[in-house]
């Protein structure tokens, strides 16, 4: 099956993985308010008019940490950009646009084109953010779209759509990515710690998929949720295991969404020193190779 690429990058928070969930009217990549949501590229496929256009969603990077794991989540969007049919660097209304400058580069320097978009367009009825945006950026056009209010959305697609049908963009054929499955799963156990948990807990944590087994009626899945802290550990277990409980509800709800069959979850607290830098725990949960 021949696929184009679509790589979303962009700032933390823009709305990138309510873009994709969007697009592909379903719920299968982590949103969420809080900064540094994604952590890992997941790829999510869509079929129009026999064409099947693979939207890749990227960790939108801005962090000051120096760990392992803010470097893998930086350099992540970079890695997938050499690949990409074509880029949307999305953006949304704000006062400066140095980040996206960045971006900008990084993408002329893969010698590719992108699509601008700015989301968010509901908090922002003044338009005064345009000609900071189109002089920073040098251009002249973009596309404007409130995912929230569902505006401007089915322009984008089309543009999409022409981008490929102009360029002549035929796609690449691949095998699906096993991995991509798993990075999904992952990502929605994160979303439902992240509704479930304050502050800083949900940065602090990882998911791990630890056995996973297909089955006729409904697939096995056991996860493990890693901490640094014995203390953290008490928090995401919670009174008598209430916490836990609500936690593996949501994520099978989710999970079970997302495969459109049921599933039968188990997830384990487990507490390793320092992960955020212990490059063997990153490769196990994929975020390093
Ligand atoms: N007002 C408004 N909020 C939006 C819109 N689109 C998304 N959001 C909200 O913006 C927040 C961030 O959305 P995400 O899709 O997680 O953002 P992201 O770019 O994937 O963020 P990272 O994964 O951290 O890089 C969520 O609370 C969304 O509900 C929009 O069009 N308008
Ligand atoms: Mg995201």
């Amino acid at each position: 099956m021949k696929k184009v690429k679509v790589l979303i990058v962009g700032k933390s928070n823009v709305g990138k993985s309510s873009l994709i969930n969007y697009f592909c009217n379903k719920h299968t990549a982590l949103v969420s308010n809080k900064l540094h949501s994604t952590r890992i590229s997941t790829s999510h496929i869509i079929d129009y008019n026999n064409v099947h256009i693979e939207f890749i969603d990227t960790p939108g990077a801005s962090i000051n940490d120096s760990n392992l794991l803010s470097k893998a989540m930086k350099s992540n969007a970079s890695k997938y950009m050499t690949n990409a049919d074509i880029i949307i660097l999305l953006t949304q209304p704000q006062e400066k646009y140095d980040y996206e400058i960045k971006i900008k580069n990084q993408i002329i320097e893969c010698n590719k084109k992108y699509i601008l978009c700015v989301n968010k367009i509901d908090l922002d009825s003044s338009g005064q953010y345009k000609d900071d945006l189109f002089i920073s950026l040098g251009v002249n056009e973009a596309s404007f779209v409130s995912v929230k209010e569902s505006i401007g959305i089915d322009s984008l697609y089309t543009l999409i759509k022409d981008k490929i049908i102009s360029e002549g963009i035929e796609g690449t054929d691949e095998l699906t990515n096993e991995r991509n499955n798993i990075n999904i799963i992952q990502e929605l156990i994160r979303e439902s710690m992240i509704n479930h948990t304050n502050k800083e807990l949900p940065y602090e944590t990882a998911v791990h998929i630890s056995y996973y087994r297909v089955k006729s009626k409904s697939d096995v899945i056991k996860a493990d949720i890693i901490v640094s802290k014995d203390n953290h550990k008490k928090i995401i277990i919670g009174k008598k295991g209430a916490m836990i409980k609500n936690i593996g509800i949501e994520a099978r709800e989710l999970i079970e969404l997302y495969l459109g069959k049921k599933i039968h979850l188990s997830l384990y607290v487990v507490v390793r020193d320092n992960w955020k830098n212990n490059p063997t725990v990153l490769k196990d949960i994929g975020y390093i190779e």
